[in-house]
């Protein structure tokens, strides 16, 4: 059978395990949040370390986004509306969005 390996059988039917996909955690820029509110954002809700914030921060502000880390696609939804969310309740119009690994 040509598609036993497909996503289109049941997992129970593919011979091999596939990983489900990863989903990374993009930080988008905007012209309005403090630098030093995003650098909270990321040590408080993907437990970075400040130096590794303030790196992401800077690539995010100089390059208009950037890659914050990867997850399990549930994860990266949750960390990624969580720290909207975080930015909004303070007012600020900070972002982040998810999208799958290649
Ligand atoms: N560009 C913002 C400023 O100059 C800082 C900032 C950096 C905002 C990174 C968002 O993802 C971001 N205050």
């Amino acid at each position: 059978m040509s598609e036993r390996n497909t996503t289109t059988l049941s997992p129970e039917t593919r011979t091999k395990t596939e990983r489900p996909r990863l989903h990374k955690v993009l930080l988008l820029n905007d012209d309005f949040t403090p630098r030093e509110f995003v650098v909270q954002v990321l040590a408080v809700v993907f437990r970075m370390g400040e130096s590794d914030a303030v790196r992401v921060m800077m690539t995010a502000h100089q390059q208009g986004v950037c890659v914050v880390a990867v997850f399990p696609r549930d994860v990266a939804e949750t960390k990624a509306t969580e720290a909207t969310e975080l930015a909004k309740a303070n007012g600020f119009p900070l972002r982040f969005e998810t999208e799958p690994e290649e």
